[in-house]
């Protein structure tokens, strides 16, 4: 059982689930193109047993089933991402009609079912003929990203209550162009370095371009992973300030101040396309609203190696099947921070939130006390942020569904609602009947 009802929030606070087009939609329908996730997927030793979002749940032909689940366990909000791809096969020119279809469908089933439609318009599924030109490494991404946005906002821009352009720039930039660990799967920092800019200025651009729409509830969503010190010394707490520089502060930085921060730049300056410092009027396109994706900690110690110094250990506490600590402190933290030194009285969503198990059905039952009692304990740092006057608006969990977890395939089992991959078949777990209960209790 979960602690917490909605009594005990604001009049207003939104509760939602969240899923993204890859991870749940089944590429291989309705006419999308081909991205930089199927090469990467197909190229050996990248993605575990080489899976692929092909088929995922198969949520293009079942959307109204899924829809009738978040509805029923009484969310008011769905977070869901529109593929590129799926638009625009080619990321660019031609226009998918299917594609534009299903996501008009999309909206009004969400409608239909009283569920606030928060949209993303990128998460991560890059059209592969926009990759063969450099992909994020090349700046005209921004003027091609701000007319796809343009496109898909004049179909269903109508009918979202919320917008965000980017789901996660860290995991754009440094995740996929310096770690390698998604596509293009690169580990190289001048590519890094454009990347992380150039994610910015397409967010930037596609918010100007919603603006001119005539669109509002427009905000940025961004992963923030706490950074605890190895130890005391200061060489560890520089390698902590290091790791947040390029993981959190940057981001926010870039977004809601204009600038970057001194301890990235020693690296990453050096390798920044070509007048970058000209281009924060556009990176800070004024936002209604700050989304936070919260997850776990790092425990970060300093070495000899090249920039940035340091590497990742292992930290004492309990962990998720993604071998990610369970620390919900840093949500409240974040939630403090961001508010104080960014975003001042802007709302605050926690867009995303949640955890990997290994959850089996037996006997046609699926119990996974562990994600109620994750869930309970972040929810409980987010009323401790509110009730300290953090303007926080909305809390959305990670995920309505078991979906394609990028590299680590099918394994990592998120969902509120379990998915067999062989039958499709949707069985909601005890987390799912436990929030019913919190969410529809009066
Ligand atoms: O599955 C991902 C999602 O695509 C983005 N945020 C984190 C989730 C869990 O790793």
């Amino acid at each position: 059982m979960l602690n917490f009802t909605r009594a005990d929030f604001p009049e207003g606070f939104l509760f939602g689930t969240a899923t993204s087009s890859y991870q749940t939609e089944g590429h291989s329908f309705g006419g999308a193109g081909p991205t930089h996730w199927d090469s990467f997927a197909a190229t050996p030793g990248n993605v575990v047993r080489a899976e692929n979002g092909d088929i995922a749940c198969d949520h293009y032909h079942r959307f109204a089933e899924d829809f009738d689940l978040v509805a029923r366990a009484g969310f008011d909000a769905y977070r869901f991402s529109t593929s590129w791809a799926r638009v625009l096969p080619e990321g660019r020119g031609a226009v998918n009609e299917e594609g534009l279809d299903f996501y008009d469908r999309l909206a009004d089933a969400l409608l239909e079912r009283g569920l606030k439609p928060c949209a993303t318009l990128y998460h991560w599924e890059l059209p592969a003929p926009l990759a063969d030109l450099g992909g994020w490494r090349n700046r005209d991404i921004a003027g091609w990203f701000a007319d796809y946005t343009e496109i898909i906002m004049r179909r269903i821009g109508d009918r979202m209550f919320s917008v965000a352009p980017i789901n996660e720039p860290w995991c754009v930039g440094w995740l996929s162009h310096f770690l390698g660990q998604h596509a293009p799967g690169l580990r190289d920092i001048r590519a890094t370095a454009h990347a992380m800019h150039h994610v910015l200025l397409a967010h930037g651009r596609a918010i100007q371009t919603m603006r001119a729409l005539g669109l509002d509830n427009l905000g940025g969503v961004f992963n923030l992973e706490w950074a605890s010190p190895a130890d005391d010394s200061e060489a560890a707490r520089d390698a902590a300030a290091l790791y947040d520089g390029y993981y959190n502060r940057f981001f926010l930085s870039g977004v809601f101040k204009g600038c970057y921060p001194d301890n990235v730049m020693q690296g990453l300056g050096p390798h920044m396309p070509k007048g970058w410092h000209d281009d924060f009027d556009v990176i800070g396109a004024p936002l209604d609203w700050c989304g936070i994706n919260y997850y776990t900690r790092k425990v970060i110690a300093p070495n000899d190696g090249p920039w940035p110094h340091h590497h990742e250990i292992e930290g004492p506490l309990d962990k998720t099947f993604m071998d990610w600590e369970i620390y919900p402190q840093g949500l409240y933290d974040f939630l403090i921070r961001t508010a104080r030194d960014y975003t001042g009285d802007l709302p605050l969503y926690v867009t995303e939130n949640g955890m990997a198990a290994p959850d089996i059905i037996e006997n046609g039952r699926i119990d996974d006390p562990h994600r109620i009692a994750y869930l309970d304990a972040h929810v409980a740092m987010v009323r401790q942020a509110l009730a300290e006057g953090v303007p926080v608006k909305g809390y959305f969990i990670w995920s309505l569904l078991d979906n394609y977890e990028w590299a680590l395939g099918y394994d990592k089992r998120f969902g509120l609602v379990h998915v067999d991959f062989d039958t499709l078949d949707r069985t909601p777990k005890s987390s799912y009947h436990a929030l019913t209960v919190a969410l529809t209790r009066t």
